[in-house]
C-alpha cells in the first residue's frame, strides 16, 4: 500500500512559563512591542474585573472574561493593519480595544446596549457574534470581497475551541481554500466550551490539523506567550496580503475564569487544574521575562497600575451616564423596516411602559 499524504502540525513557543526565554526571539519582536504587548495586556485584565464587579452589582448584564487569555488578543490586535477587518467573537475585549473600540462601548454592549456596537474608530470592523462560529462565514464572505476587489487587506477572525467543531467554522475554512481567501482564522483554545472539555468537543490531536482537511497551512503556538502568535501573526498576515491564502493558527491557552458570570465552573473542573492553568498565565510570564531583562521594575508596575486604573474608572463613568434607550430600540436596532408580524410586540412593550 502507498502512502499518498503524511502530515504534521508544528507547535511554536519562545517565552517558557516561567519568564525564560527557550530559543532567541524572531526579528520581528523587539523590546517596544514586548513593552507595550505588556502594559495593553494589563490594561484588559483590569478591565475584566471591573467589567465583572459591574455585573456583580446589577450594573452590566452578562459577561465573558477573557481572564489568562489577553496575550492572544494582544497579539492579534498589534500584527494587525489599520486597513485590515477584525471579526470577533465575544472574548475579544483585547484585539478590539487595539482596533480602537472604546472601554466605554464594550460596556454599553454587554450592558444591553446595541450602540455599543456602533464603533467610532473602527467603522468597518464586525460587531461581536455570541452566536457560535457564524463570524467565520461572516468573515469569508469579507475576505472575498477583497480578493474581487484586488486589494490589500486581510479578513482575521477568531473563534473558541468549540467553534471548530460547527458546520459554519468547516465550511468557512473549506471554503477559505477553494478560493485562497486572504484570511487568518486564531482559534483561542482556552481547553473548555463552557463545561464541555476540549478532548469531548474532538477527537482530533491538535485543532490547527483541521486546516489541513482545506488544504491551508496549520500552525499550533502557545497563545499564552505574546511573542508566539504575534510572530505567527505577523507571517499568516503577510502571506494573506501577498495573495497566498489563509492560515489557522490554533492558540493553546486556558480560561481561568467562568465562562461568562451566568456560570460556575466549580461545578465541572477541579481547583488542581484551575492552579496549574495559572502556573502557565501570560501576564505574569511576559513580566518576568522583562524583569529579567531588566526593562520593567516595581515602580514602573505602580505607575502602570494607576495609569491603567485611572483610565478604566474613567470608561466606567461615562458608560454609566449613558442614557438607557427605550425598550422598543431592540426593534428598531434590527428592522429598518418592522415586519407587520411584530407590530402587536412593539406595541405591547410600549403599552407596558417599558419604553
Ligand atoms: C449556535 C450556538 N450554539 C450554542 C451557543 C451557546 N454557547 C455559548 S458559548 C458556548 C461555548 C463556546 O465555547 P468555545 O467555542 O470553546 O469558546 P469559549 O467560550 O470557550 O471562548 C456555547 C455552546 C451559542 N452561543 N451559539
Ligand atoms: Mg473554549
Amino acid at each position: 500500500m502507498n502512502r499518498t499524504y503524511d502530515f504534521s502540525v508544528n507547535a511554536t513557543q519562545f517565552i517558557a512559563d516561567d519568564g525564560s526565554l527557550i530559543k532567541p526571539l524572531p526579528s520581528t519582536v523587539d523590546e517596544t512591542i514586548l513593552l507595550q504587548a505588556y502594559q495593553e495586556m494589563v490594561l484588559i485584565r483590569i478591565f475584566d474585573q471591573k467589567a465583572i464587579a459591574l455585573q456583580r452589582t446589577g450594573k452590566l448584564g452578562t459577561y465573558p472574561s477573557s481572564l489568562g487569555q489577553e496575550s492572544i488578543g494582544i497579539a492579534i490586535g498589534l500584527a494587525m493593519q489599520a486597513c485590515d477587518v477584525f471579526v470577533p467573537y465575544y472574548r475579544d475585549q483585547a484585539t478590539q480595544y487595539l482596533r480602537g473600540v472604546s472601554l466605554t462601548e464594550m460596556l454599553q454592549y454587554w450592558g444591553g446596549d446595541e450602540r455599543g456596537s456602533h464603533y467610532q474608530n473602527c467603522t468597518q470592523d464586525m460587531p461581536i457574534c455570541v452566536p457560535i462560529a457564524t463570524q467565520f462565514c461572516h468573515a469569508a464572505g469579507i475576505a472575498t470581497a477583497f480578493k474581487i476587489r484586488g486589494e490589500k487587506r486581510v479578513s482575521v477572525v477568531t473563534g473558541g475551541d468549540g467553534s471548530t467543531s460547527k458546520g459554519d467554522f468547516l465550511e468557512s475554512l473549506n471554503l477559505s481554500g477553494v478560493w485562497q481567501l486572504p484570511m487568518v482564522m486564531v482559534i483561542n483554545n482556552n481547553q473548555w466550551a463552557i463545561s464541555t472539555r476540549r478532548e469531548v468537543q474532538s477527537h482530533s490531536e491538535t485543532l490547527a490539523q483541521k486546516a489541513i482537511s482545506a488544504g491551508i497551512p496549520g500552525v499550533q503556538v502557545d497563545g499564552n506567550d505574546f511573542v508566539s502568535l504575534y510572530d505567527a501573526m505577523l507571517t499568516a498576515l503577510k502571506r494573506a496580503r501577498a495573495g497566498k491564502g489563509p492560515t489557522l493558527i490554533e492558540a493553546i491557552s486556558y480560561r481561568l475564569s467562568d465562562h461568562t458570570t451566568a456560570d460556575d465552573a466549580t461545578r465541572y473542573r477541579s481547583h488542581d487544574e484551575l492552579k496549574k492553568g495559572w502556573d502557565r498565565e501570560p501576564i505574569k510570564r511576559l513580566r518576568d521575562y522583562l524583569l529579567s531583562l531588566n526593562l520593567w521594575d516595581p515602580d514602573k508596575e505602580n505607575q502602570l497600575q494607576e495609569k491603567v486604573k485611572e483610565q478604566v474608572d474613567n470608561a466606567v463613568t461615562a458608560y454609566l451616564a449613558i442614557q438607557p434607550e427605550p425598550a422598543t430600540a431592540m426593534f428598531d436596532h434590527l428592522f429598518k423596516k418592522l415586519p407587520a408580524p411584530m407590530q402587536a410586540q412593539y406595541d405591547e412593550v410600549k403599552r407596558l411602559h417599558l419604553s
